[in-house]
Parts: structure tokens; C-alpha cells; sequence
């Protein structure tokens, strides 16, 4: 009998249980034990009705995901789940936890499911580049219709137990917290009331339905606009659509088809790569697991400006007191104005209620005076850049938070340790930095100082937690991780368009290799002029800073979306770029004026210049140990920069692209272009040398 599946039986009911930590993903010992034990059912003469129950905080949640990519050992999925549904005697599923992906597909083999209310149940197989591969495209819409089953299957979103049960997906909802008991209730009132067997891929009224309907075309001109660049999401809406098409066991193959298509293809491996990352990302290297963390119950943060004022929300969100300090009433009044404005919006759009926007305002309080820090457990600061002002405001905060407090400061570029310096405690000092907006953007890069404790650090990271975002420790240097290779991409883009590409072909090659937004587009939601006063600052401090047509742009007071004018020009109430020929024009002039001939420039260099210059950069930030790993740098670009999930960030992009002729790139563009950036990271010509990627660090 297999160890992680067990079969016993309770009077009339055969129960049949995996227990395989930490989510009972369905290995091939699952799926073998499962075969196993629904044979011991059938042979016991004693059992009427089979129960199908997990132990540990879930019921199954999916396919084993570390099994894809390697060949697969018999039983695959799909026949186990067949077995389950051909029982002979009824099969009740009782799910608590979470049912996701070939778990809930499994259920679904069961005739009878019932649930625990805290459970949810989905099929999140679209957001690992795949579909459900074992009936679920078949099974589910014969349950939920098309509507529903397109729904679920396109978004991968999980759905709670009564709404899985006002959709015909489980069969009851039991209140309670115990999900054997609940299991064995209701398996005892099938067998008391004699129940059949009922097989999904035996129903037809919701398929007869739908069958025809223009809902699958509705879909796929949808997807066009929401997964822009997958793959998967169409295989969904073509696998869903066989069920209503074809017969189940034709269905079934054709969702074979599809979903092997998926398994095979390079979106599928980074999806995959994605997932394990951002988890991987929460295991600090050299941060033992049993360090002790602090409490935070209370936060202060200094700045009502857009970043404090996002920063606030996420704790809010979760229930944690926050205290805001602001130099000026006025100041103070605008920020927590703009936090009510911003709930009241997610409320308008159902996301939350009234009454949420209250309890969470509530938990926001306002101040002008650093002495309602005293309590506190965090403080954030989030105030401009500029490390004198910043330092000032360390050395207050010494002087009035209480001893274990952590002092954190959310700069995106500065020194952490010359801000430690500021305060006696500098093992109590470390850098949170958040991506605006900060409320929507899911990266906390934390940055360590050469003195931060390690119960710092590994608080700060379960803060991210804490908060729901994904958190990666970092070094300390110029820019850290995210923006110290933001800035080697955005110097490469201005390069390109003073060479003679325009704006929008650099920003098109961007967004068609998936970002979201171009180097120039970003640099309009930024403000145009907050890269101009940086210039400007160091000009006036004597520093050689070359002269750049974005210069012009802000000296002409295109200062990006907030002016409706920057790169591009927009119009009225949209956020859509458009190239404006008066921007064109001030390139051309600065291109004369600087002696610049102008040359085509191919979509192929502009991806080489961006991306390689990035990844050289990154291969520099590893070898210094500012990132532990490929996969932290990884992590920060898809959640900070919206580089696309699908391809994994840009280390494991790299690692596709292979790294010998990036190398090659690099060394071309040191000769052709000659800037220090292109100088090659002694790793990357190492990894070359060795046969290696990134992956194998
Ligand atoms: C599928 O089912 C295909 C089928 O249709 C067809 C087949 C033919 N496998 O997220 P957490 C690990 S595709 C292996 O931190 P939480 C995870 O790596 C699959 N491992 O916890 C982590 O390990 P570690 C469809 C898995 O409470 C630990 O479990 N299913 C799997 O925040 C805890 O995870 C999905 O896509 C897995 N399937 O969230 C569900 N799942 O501790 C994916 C998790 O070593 N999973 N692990 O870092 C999830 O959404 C969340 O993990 C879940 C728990 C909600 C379950």
C-alpha cells in the first residue's frame, strides 16, 4: 500500500486518503496510491460509498508541477481520474483547503463533491501556460456551462464554495471546519438514501444549452485584448469549445491535443520557472529559516506623497494601524485624501465595500509630529531623493522610536548604510522599497546594509508577506537590483534614438517582446522632469552630465501624462501614447546640433541593446553579491517592472537565448559602441567558458 494514499473503511464508507505535504499535489506516488486504494474500495464488499478526503491544509491542489518537463510515469492523470469516475460504487469528494487544477479535475471524476465554506476551487492551469490536461475542459462546462467553464478555465481565478455550489460545480456546502466529518456526513445520507453513481461526462442539459453559442467568439476577441502574447488562453477557449462539439471521449482527446501543445511550449517552461521563483525568492540564502522575526502591529511612514500614501494602504489592507507624519497640514490632508479617493474607487468597482473603505481609513492616522512614532514597530520613510534630507530625518527618528524598532527607508537608489550611519542602531536600519504604485505593484526589493541583523532582514521579509507582496532581499548599491539595470536599459534607449531610431520603435520592441509599457512611455508616467532636476542637480554640482533632448522636453514643460505632453502627447482623460511629430522634430534638432548622422536602426539591435545591457549589468550584480540568485533577479523584474511572466525575467530569457551569443553581443557593442557598461561581467564570460546559464548558478 502506497504511503502517501490510504484506504479504510468507517461502517458503510470506504475512505480513501492522501496525505502528501505540503499540498497534496497529485506526484506519481498520488497517482499510483489513488489507483490502488479505488481498487481496495470496489474489492470491499462492506463499503456502499467511497470517500475521497486529504489530510494537512488542503484538499489535492493540482498536478505536481516539479514533474513537468520530464517524461511521465503511468498512471497519467487523465486515466486515474476515468478510474474514478467509472467506480461502480458512488464517490463523494470532500474539499477543504483549496481544489486547483488536477485536484479539482479529480473531484470532478467523483460523482458527489462536497465542500468545507472556506474552500475554493479552481483551474489555474492558464497561469502555468497549460490547461486542464485531465477532463477539466469537459468535465467542468457540463457542470457550469460555457459562460462559467470560460470563464475559470481563461482566468485560472479560484471561486469560493458557495459560488462553486451555485454553479453546479460541488453539490453542497458544509459550514463547519472539519472535512472528514463533513466528507462522512454526506457520504453516509448517499448510501442511507441509496444514490446512484452520476457521472459528469454524462450530462448534457448545459451542453445543449450553449452548444452554438457565440459566447466562445466573444471570448477569444476578448483574450486578444487581455492576453496579449499568450498562448494558452486560446487552447482554453478551443478545448472548452470540444466539449460542446464533439463526444465526451473525442473531447477528451482533442483537450490531449491541446494541452501536450501547451506542455511544449517555451511560455509553459517560463510560467513554470515564474512560479517556483517568486517562491524560491522567500528562502534567503544564508538567512536560517529559524530566525527570529519581529512583530509588526504598528507602522509609521514619513510622506504623504503618492508613495507613502500607497505604501499606508497595504497595511491598512491587512489590519495594521498606520500613522503618516507630514511637515504641513495641508500636505497631510492632500495624502490621506488621495488614500480616501483611492478606495472609494476600488469600491465603486465592487472590489471592496463601504464599509471596508471606512475600517481601513480608520486605521490611517495623520500627524505632524515624529513623536507619535514612539510606539511604533516599523517606520518607512518615504520622502524625496536626497540623501542629506534623508539622513536628518534617521537621526530623529533615533532619537524618538523605541529600541527594536526597524527604520526602513522605501529609496529607490541611495546608499542604505550612509543612511544607517544617521542613527546609532544601524543593525536596526535596512531599505523597503516599493514599485508605484504602491498599493498595485506586487515587488518589495529589501535591501540589506553591511550591519542589518538578520532578524531585520528576515522581518522585513515577512512583512512582504504579511502585506501580500513578494518580497527579495538585496544589496546595497546604486539602484540596487531593479533600477541599477533599469538605468543601463534606459541610457541604451536614449542612445538608440539619438543614433536615429524614434521613441516609439524602441518602445514597440519592448512592448512586443511583452513589457507592458516602453522605456519612453514609462518615462511619461514618471514625469519627464524628475530625471531633468536629477541633470540638473549634478550639473550644479559640477558634475559631467551630456546634454539630452529629453532636456528640451522639460525645459518646454513636457513633463509626460501629468502635463499631457512629454515623449508622446495624449489626449484628454486616456493614458494612450501618441507620437507627436513636434518630438520628432526637437530630436532632429538635437541630433544636428550634437553632429549626428542619423542611421537606420534595425528592431533586432534596439532588442540587443535594451535587453543584453540588462542582462551583462546583471551578471555583475550576481558577481558582487547584490543578488543572491538568477531567479531574485528574475523575480524583481516581472513584479517590478512587468517584464512578462511567460518568459520567465530576464536571467532565464537569457539562459534560452543562450549566453554565448549574448556574450558575442556584448563584445560587438563594446567595440561599436564603446560606453563601460558594455565592458563584459567577468561571469558571463565565465558561464560561456564553462558551458553554463544562470539556472545552473
Ligand atoms: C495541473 O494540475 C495540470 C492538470 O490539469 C493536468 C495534468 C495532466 N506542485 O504557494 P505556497 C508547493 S497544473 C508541486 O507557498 P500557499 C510550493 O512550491 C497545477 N508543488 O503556499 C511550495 O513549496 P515550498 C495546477 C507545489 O499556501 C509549497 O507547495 N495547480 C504545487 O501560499 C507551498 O506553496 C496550481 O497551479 C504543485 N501543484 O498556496 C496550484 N503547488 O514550500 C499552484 C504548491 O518548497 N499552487 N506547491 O516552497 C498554488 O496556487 C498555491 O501553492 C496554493 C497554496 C494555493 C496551493
Amino acid at each position: 500500500m502506497s504511503e502517501v494514499v490510504t484506504y479504510s473503511r468507517e461502517g458503510k464508507v470506504g475512505v480513501i486518503t492522501v496525505d502528501y505535504p505540503p499540498v497534496n499535489a497529485l506526484s506519481h506516488a498520488v497517482r499510483t496510491g489513488l489507483v490502488a486504494a479505488l481498487e481496495q474500495g470496489q474489492k470491499d464488499s462492506e463499503a456502499k460509498v467511497l470517500l475521497l478526503v486529504c489530510a494537512g491544509r488542503t484538499f489535492i491542489a493540482g498536478a505536481d508541477i516539479r514533474e513537468f518537463g520530464k517524461p511521465m510515469q503511468e498512471p497519467g492523470l487523465p486515466a486515474v481520474v476515468e478510474q474514478f469516475e467509472n467506480s461502480d460504487k458512488p464517490l463523494v469528494a470532500a474539499i477543504h483547503g483549496t481544489a486547483l487544477g488536477g485536484g479539482l479535475e479529480t473531484a470532478l471524476g467523483c460523482h458527489y463533491r462536497v465542500a468545507l465554506s472556506s474552500a475554493k476551487v479552481g483551474l489555474p492551469e492558464v497561469k502555468l501556460g497549460l490547461l486542464p490536461g485531465a477532463g477539466g475542459t469537459q468535465r467542468l462546462p457540463r457542470l457550469a456551462g460555457a459562460q462559467k467553464a470560460l470563464e475559470m478555465i481563461t482566468t485560472g481565478e479560484f471561486v469560493a464554495a458557495k459560488d462553486a455550489l451555485a454553479f453546479g460545480i460541488v453539490d453542497a456546502v458544509d459550514e463547519g471546519n472539519d472535512v472528514k466529518a463533513a466528507g462522512m456526513a454526506y457520504a453516509q445520507k448517499i448510501a442511507d438514501e441509496g444514490k446512484p453513481v452520476r457521472r459528469v461526462r454524462d450530462l448534457t442539459d448545459k451542453l445543449a444549452a450553449d452548444k452554438g453559442s457565440e459566447v466562445f467568439e466573444q471570448f477569444r476577441v476578448a483574450l486578444e485584448k487581455k492576453a496579449r502574447g499568450l498562448f494558452s488562453p486560446f487552447k482554453c477557449v478551443d478545448a472548452v469549445e470540444a466539449a460542446f462539439n464533439l463526444p465526451f471521449p473525442e473531447g477528451m482527446k482533442r483537450e490531449r491535443e491541446l494541452f501536450m501543445e501547451c506542455m511544449g511550449s517555451p511560455q509553459r517552461a517560463g510560467l513554470v520557472h515564474s512560479f517556483f521563483a517568486e517562491r524560491q525568492a522567500s528562502k534567503v540564502k544564508g538567512l536560517p529559516k529559524d530566525t527570529p522575526v519581529r512583530d509588526v502591529n504598528s507602522v509609521g511612514i514619513i510622506g504623504a506623497g503618492t508613495m507613502g500614501g500607497g505604501i499606508a494602504m497595504n497595511f491598512a489592507n491587512v489590519g495594521i494601524p498606520v500613522t503618516i507624519v507630514e511637515m504641513k497640514q495641508e500636505a497631510l490632508d492632500k495624502g490621506l485624501g488621495i488614500i480616501r479617493k483611492n478606495y472609494e474607487n476600488s469600491a465603486r468597482k465592487g472590489r471592496i465595500t463601504q464599509k471596508q473603505v471606512e475600517d481601513r481609513m480608520a486605521l490611517i492616522t495623520g500627524s505632524l509630529n515624529y513623536d507619535d512614532f514612539k510606539d511604533v514597530d516599523l517606520v518607512i520613510e518615504a520622502v524625496f531623493e536626497n540623501m542629506a534630507v534623508k539622513k536628518e530625518i534617521f537621526a530623529k527618528l533615533d532619537s524618538v522610536c523605541k529600541p527594536g524598532a526597524i527604520l526602513a527607508s522605501n529609496t529607490s537608489t541611495l546608499d542604505i548604510d550612509e543612511i544607517a550611519s544617521a542613527t546609532k542602531r544601524p543593525e536596526d536600519v535596512v531599505g523597503m522599497h516599493f514599485f508605484s504604485p504602491a498599493n498595485v505593484m506586487r515587488l518589495l526589493e529589501n535591501v540589506r546594509g553591511s550591519k542589518t541583523s538578520d532578524e531585520v532582514k528576515a522581518t522585513v521579509m515577512a512583512v512582504a508577506k504579511k502585506i501580500k507582496k513578494v518580497g527579495v532581499l538585496v544589496g546595497n548599491c546604486h539602484g540596487f537590483v531593479g533600477n541599477r539595470m533599469l538605468h543601463r536599459r534606459g541610457a541604451e534607449a536614449l542612445a538608440l534614438v539619438n543614433e536615429g531610431a524614434t521613441p516609439q520603435q524602441v518602445d514597440k520592441v519592448l512592448t512586443d517582446l511583452g513589457y507592458p509599457m516602453g522605456q519612453f512611455a514609462m518615462s511619461d508616467l514618471a514625469g519627464i522632469d524628475v530625471g531633468y532636476r536629477i541633470r540638473e542637480e549634478l550639473r550644479n554640482a559640477g558634475e559631467k552630465v551630456a546634454p539630452s533632448w529629453l532636456d528640451k522636453l522639460a525645459e518646454l514643460n513636457r513633463f509626460g501624462q501629468k502635463s499631457m505632453a512629454g515623449v508622446y502627447k495624449y489626449e484628454e482623460g486616456s493614458r494612450k501614447p501618441i507620437p507627436d511629430p513636434e518630438v520628432e522634430r526637437i530630436i532632429e534638432d538635437f541630433r544636428k546640433e550634437q553632429g549626428i548622422a542619423s542611421r537606420e536602426i534595425t528592431d533586432q539591435e534596439i532588442l540587443e541593446r535594451c535587453m543584453y545591457v540588462m542582462v551583462n549589468e546583471a551578471a555583475k550584480i550576481l558577481e558582487e553579491g547584490i543578488a543572491d540568485r538568477a531567479l531574485d533577479i528574475d523575480v524583481i523584474w516581472i513584479y517590478g517592472y512587468g517584464f512578462p511572466a511567460y518568459r520567465g525575467g530576464p536571467m532565464f530569457w537569457a539562459d534560452q537565448i543562450g549566453l554565448d551569443v549574448i556574450l558575442a553581443a556584448v563584445e560587438k557593442y563594446r567595440s561599436e559602441v564603446g560606453t563601460e557598461h558594455w565592458e563584459p561581467a567577468p561571469l558571463l564570460k565565465q558561464l560561456v567558458a564553462e558551458g553554463k546559464r544562470f539556472g545552473d548558478l
